[in-house]
């Protein structure tokens, strides 16, 4: 940097120098010579080069120019009309092939000193942009549907595959559907086996809570729809269980209900065998146990065999030694319900049920802990892709 700067500053003082001979005429010069001349324009010429070697970008190379071949303050301009037109006669021939010579020479390294210029910018700005199609790509990992939204999707699959339609309902529901209409009046101890999520409400507002099971949707559904009915109700539910391997205070259901003139208790019995077959395959061992649901009469629970004991009980705390795991909750609707639908009961029959979705996930997939599905591990989750 030192020595480019002190050549900028000898350039400056040779420049002025120059400058002030070609404002000066041959004969003020005491040219009177062609070796005089000749001296001249060697010493011109030099000067140029020496500016032309430090200029390095597009800036210092329009200044040379102007400086240079300028029109009205370039150099050439001022040779040309201090000695080129004033030249003595014998002189005259001569100073015109010097000053051509020289005007090439500046003309020359001027292009080639501008090509090397915008060459060296151009080589700067493809580095700054170059691509390099070689690097690896940004990896955005892409997720996959969770393991209950695969369960509930198969679920759906082989409902729909009987005629049965889909259908949604709140989370946050009343009392009446939540238990009123389906039978469990206040102070029925069957509220207690579903331990409740109250909302926090003031003085004058109804009271709402958080779903217990998936069974109000029988009650909004049929409320809305004439019979036949056939719709499956996947959801979230809430209950204040203490959790535990296969408990938790927020799990999934799916209910079911078929309502139509002449459904009896073998159109119920072979539609889950229907499903548990197509869900788990033909070998899995299932049962029907006697139960009691408000809401169903006769009720039953239906199990399935404890894959991680194998059904033998003795000793495994998945399934509490029973050998048995509960799937889910059934039976034939309770004709006291059609009474809270304007249902004609003397001419209808049907069935419900409720699967537990996440137990159903679990014992398909031999998953041990129910609160795997709600610690959003993905070395667990990426097992299910
Ligand atoms: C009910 O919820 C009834 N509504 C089911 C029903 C529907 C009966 C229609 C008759 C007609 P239950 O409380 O048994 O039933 O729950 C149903 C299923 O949900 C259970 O079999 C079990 O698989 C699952 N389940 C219950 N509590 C929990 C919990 N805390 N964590 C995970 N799964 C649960």
């Amino acid at each position: 940097m030192a020595s480019v700067s002190r050549a900028r500053e000898r350039s400056l003082l040779l420049v002025f120098t120059m400058k002030a001979q070609t404002a000066q005429s041959l004969d003020q010069l005491g040219v009177r010579f062609p070796e005089d001349l000749a001296r001249l324009f060697s010493e011109l010429r030099a000067e140029f080069d020496g500016q032309a070697g430090v200029m390095r970008d597009e800036a210092s190379w329009t200044a040379l120019r102007d400086a240079w071949l300028g029109r009205k303050a370039g150099m050439l301009a001022a040779i040309t009309a201090n000695w080129l037109k004033p030249a003595p006669v014998e002189l005259k021939s001569a100073v015109g092939v010097a000053f051509n010579a020289l005007r090439t020479h500046v003309d020359t390294v001027l292009a080639e000193r501008h090509r090397a210029i915008q060459a060296a910018a151009e080589q700067t700005a493809l580095a700054r942009e170059h691509l390099d199609l070689s690097l690896p790509g940004v990896m955005r990992p892409v997720g996959t549907r969770h393991l209950i939204r695969q369960t509930f999707s198969e679920v759906e699959r082989i409902f729909l595959s009987l005629g049965y339609q889909v259908a949604e309902g709140p989370e946050i529901e009343s009392p009446y559907y939540n238990f009123e209409a389906l039978n469990i009046p206040e102070f029925h101890p069957a509220r207690d086996n579903m331990d409740t999520f109250y909302m926090e409400t003031h003085a004058g507002q109804t009271t709402r809570l958080l779903r217990t099971h998936t069974s109000p949707m029988q009650i909004r559904t049929m409320e809305k729809r004439k019979p036949p009915v056939r719709i499956i109700v996947p959801g979230k539910v809430y209950r204040r269980d203490n959790p535990d391997a296969t408990h938790s205070f927020m799990f999934h259901q799916v209910e079911g209900l078929a309502v139509d003139t002449d459904l009896t208790f073998r159109d119920f019995k072979g539609t889950i065998e229907y499903f548990i077959r197509e869900f788990f395959g033909p070998s899995t061992k299932t049962r029907f146990r006697s139960s009691f649901f408000p809401f169903t009469e006769p009720s039953v629970e239906f199990d399935a065999s404890c894959i991680f004991c194998n059904g033998r009980g003795t000793g495994c705390p998945k399934c509490k030694g029973s050998g048995w795991i509960e799937l889910f909750g059934a039976g034939m609707v309770d004709p006291a319900v059609y009474g809270f639908v304007n249902y004609d009961a003397a001419n209808l029959s049907g069935f419900a049920f409720g699967i537990g979705i996440d137990r159903l996930a679990m014992l398909k997939h031999g998953i041990g802990d129910i609160q795997m599905f709600f610690q959003n591990d993905v070395r667990f989750l990426r097992q299910f892709p």
